[in-house]
């Protein structure tokens, strides 16, 4: 059920500190942590603890949706790629290339980022 942890979820486990990751920021309702596979030199994932399969499900909790938009800016920031641009991307659906179905905001930044992306 959306907002429940899901025991197959793998973010659900890295929220729960079951699985390790690359921590770069927490607060009370989300966590970042860096992309294992990074596309970007910054490249850090940004989640709700709680579990939202997607951006969709998870804008029925706007301000969860909040939290996540405003610690995109605040790793973006402390990457320093705020000044020379980033992207916040959250793929939706297996078509556009999401394999993870727990609501992930990547960041990514520090090179060139070419519009539309691919
Ligand atoms: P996607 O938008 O669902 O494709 O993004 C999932 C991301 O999760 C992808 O960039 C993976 O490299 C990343 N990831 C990770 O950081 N750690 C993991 O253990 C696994 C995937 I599996």
């Amino acid at each position: 059920m959306a907002g429940e942890p899901q025991a197959d979820c793998l973010f659900c486990k890295i929220a729960a500190g079951e699985v390790p990751a690359t921590v770069v920021r927490e607060t009370g309702t989300t966590i970042a942590f860096r992309d294992i596979n990074p596309q970007a030199p910054t490249h850090i994932l940004v989640i709700p603890k709680a579990h939202y399969e997607n951006a969709a499900e998870l804008a029925t909790q706007p301000q969860l949706l909040a939290d996540v938009l405003r610690e995109a800016g605040e790793v973006a920031a402390e990457d320093k790629v705020d000044t020379t641009g980033y992207r916040i991307v959250f793929n939706t659906g297996r078509g556009a290339g999401q394999t993870v179905f727990h609501a992930h905001a990547h960041v990514m930044g520090g090179r060139g980022l070419q519009w539309p992306p691919g």
